[in-house]
C-alpha cells in the first residue's frame, strides 16, 4: 500500500494576544497547573475529584489494568444530582440563580437552586412512580427548557442512565435509540416553539412507538411547552408532566451510586452506519466536567453569569450546560430558540439583558453573525462578556478575530475548546488566566491531557508537520465503551494506533508546537501528492473578506487525483461579480501556495450542515463529483442541496 504523505502545514499565523492582565492576576487556574499534572497525572486528577461531594471518598485514582477499559475512582460513591443541586442549596446558596430561561416568544423563568432542587425531587418522585430504578434507561426527547436539564438531574438521581435524543431528529432516528438503550420511559414534550412556530414533537414519539424494538416503553411523560397543538394521547402510556410531576413531594433523598455507575448514553451521528450509543459513566466525567468548565472558562460563580448556546440533545449541553455549570454552582442562561429569531440581534439582546460574562458557542453561529454584518452586535450593550468560548469545528482565524472584536471588544480572550462526544469534557484548550492565544487553534492539551499528533506509522511528528490527533494516556471523562458493543469500541477509536485514541481527526504542531485542528481525516484531500486539509484552505477563504464561509472538497481528478472543490458564502453585500473567483483563487494561492488553489469555486447561498451545525462535506463531494446525493436525514435542511446542485453547470 502506498504510504500517504504526511498531511501538509501551510497556514502561518503569527499574531498573538496576551490574556488581559487583571484578568490572569485573578486567574482560578495559573500554569503551576501544567507543572502539577505533568508531575502526577493520577494524583493530579484524585485532586481534581475533591471539587465533588462523595458519600464514600474514593481511595483509587485510575484502574487501567484491563486497557482500554479504565475504571477511575472505583471505590468512590457519590451522587450527581446531589452534587449540582443538592450542594448548594446546604452550602447557603439556595437563593442563587441557577437558570434565566429565555423562551423563543419571549416568555421567562428564573430558577434558584433551591426551586431546581425541589423540581428535580418531584421529578424523580415522578419516574419512581412510574417504576424507574436504577439502572433503567429513559429517553429525553425535549425542546430547549427547563424540564430537559431537570428531567436529566432526576434521572441522574435515581441512576438512571438517560439518553437524550436532540428535538429536531425525526421519529426513525428516535426508534433507533430508544431500542438500542432499551429505555423503557420516554420524557417529551407537546412541543417548543422554533423560528417563531410552535413545533410539535409528541407526534415523533406516538410514531417512534409504533415502531418494532419500542415496544417495551410503558411510559410518556408530557409537558405542556405550547399549548397550541392538538396531540394525540395513548391512556395508560401517556401523562402530563404538570399533573403528575408537580403532585408530587419535593423531598427525596439521594442514593449515592459507584463512581462507574452508567450516567448516560448519547449516540454520535456519525456518518456511517449505525448511530454509536457512547456511555459515559458518574464520577470521572463529573470530575472533568466540573474542572474544565472552572479552569477554561475562569467561572467565578458569585459573580459570572454564564451562558452556553448549544442544545442539550448534543454533548456540549449535556457537560456544558447541565453538569459543568450546575456542579459548580453557575448561574446560566438557557435559551430556547434561534439566534436569528425574531431578529438577528436576539443573541446580542440576551446577552445584555442577563449581563453574561461568559459565552459559549459554535463557529457556525459565529461565521453566520459575520455575514448578517458587523452592525447587528454593534447595537447592544455587549461590555459584560469577559470570556469567549468556541466548539464544534475548528474556527477560522478570521472569524476568530472577528469574534474577538465585534463580541470580545478587542479583549475577552478566546478559548478554542477541541473536545468529542467521546471525550466527555474538554481536552485540549487555552487556558484564559495564561495561554497567549492564537487565532484558530485549540494549542494545548488541558492540564492532566495528554495528546499528541502522530504520522501513519504513529511516530510524533515534529513541530511544524501534520498529521493525526492521538491521545495518549486515558483521562477521567473518557467513554467507557459503545453501549452494547465493546469490539466497536475498540475498533473504532484503539486500533488505528496501538496504545493510543484515535480521534479521527487531523492536526497540526505548529513552530512553538502548539496544536491546530486540520478537520476530519476522512474529508483530507489528496492532490498531486500532498495531502490538504480543507480547514486550512477554507480559513485562508475566510480570510477573504468578501466571504463568510466556506467549504471545501477534494473531487476525483484525473490529472492531481483530487482537485480543490470550493463552496463560498459571501458577507453581507458583497456582489457574485465575474472576477470574483479569479480573485478568490489567486488570494488562496497567496495565503497557502498555488497548490492549494481550488480549481472550481461556487458562490452558494446556505452549505449543508448537521444538525449541530457541522459542514457536512461528504455531500458536497456529492455534487462535486456529479453523484446521487447519499443519506441526507442529518442535515438542517435538505432543500440546501438542491439549491447547491442548481448552480452546478455540470449537475442534471
Ligand atoms: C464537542 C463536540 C466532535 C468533533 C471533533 C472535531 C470537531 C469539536 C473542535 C473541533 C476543531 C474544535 N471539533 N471541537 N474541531 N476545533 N475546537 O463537538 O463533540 O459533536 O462529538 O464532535 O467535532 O472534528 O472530532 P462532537
Amino acid at each position: 500500500m502506498d504510504k500517504r504523505p504526511s498531511i501538509s502545514n501551510m497556514l502561518k499565523e503569527e499574531r498573538r494576544f496576551a490574556p488581559p492582565a487583571d484578568l490572569a492576576a485573578h486567574a482560578n487556574v495559573t500554569a503551576a497547573a501544567y507543572e502539577e499534572a505533568a508531575a502526577d497525572r493520577p494524583g493530579f486528577w484524585a485532586a481534581q475529584a475533591k471539587r465533588l461531594t462523595w458519600a464514600t471518598e474514593p481511595t483509587e485514582t485510575l484502574d487501567w489494568s484491563n486497557p482500554p477499559f479504565a475504571k477511575w475512582f472505583a471505590d468512590g460513591k457519590l451522587n450527581v444530582a446531589y452534587n449540582c443541586v443538592d450542594r448548594h442549596v446546604e452550602n447557603g446558596l439556595g437563593d442563587r440563580v441557577a437558570i434565566h430561561f429565555e423562551g423563543e416568544p419571549g416568555d421567562t423563568r428564573t430558577i434558584t437552586y433551591a426551586e431546581l432542587q425541589s423540581e428535580v425531587c418531584k421529578a424523580a418522585n415522578a419516574l419512581t412512580a412510574l417504576g424507574v430504578r436504577s439502572g433503567d434507561r429513559v429517553a429525553i426527547y425535549l425542546p430547549m427548557i427547563p424540564e430537559a436539564v431537570i428531567a436529566m438531574l432526576a434521572c441522574a438521581r435515581l441512576g438512571a442512565p438517560h439518553s437524550v435524543v436532540f428535538g429536531g431528529f425525526s421519529a426513525d432516528a428516535l426508534a433507533t435509540r430508544i431500542h438500542d438503550a432499551d429505555a423503557r420511559v420516554v420524557i417529551t414534550a407537546d412541543g417548543g416553539y422554533r423560528r417563531g412556530k410552535p413545533s410539535a414533537l409528541k407526534p415523533a414519539v406516538d410514531e417512534a412507538l409504533t415502531r418494532p424494538g419500542t415496544e417495551d416503553v410503558r411510559s410518556v411523560l408530557v409537558v405542556r411547552r405550547t399549548g397550541q397543538q392538538d396531540i394525540g394521547w395513548t391512556d395508560g402510556r401517556d401523562v402530563w408532566w404538570h399533573e403528575f410531576v408537580d403532585r408530587q413531594s419535593d423531598r427525596h433523598t439521594p442514593e449515592a451510586f459507584d463512581a462507574e455507575h452508567p450516567l448516560f448514553i448519547l449516540y454520535t451521528s456519525g456518518t456511517t452506519g449505525k448511530p454509536k450509543g457512547i456511555l459515559h459513566t458518574t464520577g470521572g466525567y463529573l470530575t472533568q466536567v466540573s474542572y474544565t468548565h472552572h479552569a477554561v472558562f475562569d467561572l467565578k460563580p458569585e459573580t459570572d453569569v454564564y451562558w452556553c448556546t448549544a442544545d442539550v440533545g448534543w454533548v456540549t449541553g449535556h457537560s456544558y450546560i447541565t453538569y459543568g455549570p450546575l456542579s459548580n454552582g453557575a448561574t446560566e442562561v438557557l435559551y430556547e430558540g434561534t439566534p436569528d429569531s425574531p431578529h438577528q440581534g436576539r443573541w446580542w439582546e440576551i446577552v445584555q439583558k442577563y449581563g453574561v460574562t461568559i459565552l459559549y458557542t459554535a463557529p457556525t453561529a459565529i461565521r453566520a453573525c459575520m455575514k448578517w454584518g458587523d452592525d447587528i452586535p454593534a447595537k447592544f450593550d455587549l461590555s459584560s462578556l469577559r470570556v469567549l468560548g468556541s466548539v464544534g469545528e475548528p474556527i477560522n482565524p478570521e472569524a476568530w478575530m472577528w469574534y474577538r472584536k465585534h463580541i470580545g471588544a478587542d479583549a475577552a480572550p478566546i478559548v478554542d475548546t477541541w473536545w468529542q462526544t467521546e471525550t466527555g469534557a474538554m481536552m485540549l484548550s487555552p487556558l484564559p488566566g495564561v495561554t497567549d492565544t492564537k487565532p484558530g487553534s485549540a494549542q494545548l492539551p488541558l492540564p492532566g491531557i495528554a495528546a499528541t499528533v502522530v504520522d501513519d506509522d504513529a511516530n510524533e511528528v515534529p513541530d511544524g508537520s501534520g498529521g493525526y490527533l492521538v491521545l495518549t494516556e486515558p483521562w477521567p471523562a473518557m467513554l467507557r465503551t459503545i453501549w452494547g458493543d465493546d469490539q466497536r469500541y475498540l475498533d473504532t477509536y484503539w486500533s488505528r494506533f496501538a496504545g493510543k485514541y484515535f480521534a479521527g481527526d487531523g492536526a497540526k504542531k505548529d513552530e512553538d508546537g502548539d496544536i491546530w485542528l486540520l478537520g476530519r481525516v476522512d474529508d483530507v484531500m489528496l492532490v498531486s501528492g500532498h495531502n490538504i486539509s480543507t480547514t486550512e484552505v477554507e480559513s485562508a477563504l475566510v480570510a477573504h473578506p468578501k466571504v463568510a464561509e466556506a467549504a471545501v472538497v477534494g473531487a476525483t481528478d484525473p490529472q492531481t487525483t483530487q482537485a480543490i472543490c470550493a463552496f463560498v458564502i459571501l458577507r453581507g453585500g458583497a456582489a457574485e461579480d465575474e472576477g470574483l473567483v479569479d480573485e478568490l483563487r489567486t488570494h488562496v494561492g497567496r495565503q497557502l501556495g498555488p497548490i492549494a488553489k481550488p480549481k472550481r469555486i461556487l458562490p452558494v447561498a446556505e452549505l449543508p450542515k448537521t444538525r449541530s451545525g457541522k459542514i457536512m462535506r461528504r455531500l458536497l463531494r456529492d455534487v462535486a463529483e456529479n453523484r446521487d446525493l447519499g443519506d441526507v436525514t442529518t442535515l438542517t435542511d435538505s432543500s440546501v442541496m438542491d439549491l447547491i446542485q442548481a448552480k452546478l453547470p455540470s449537475a442534471a
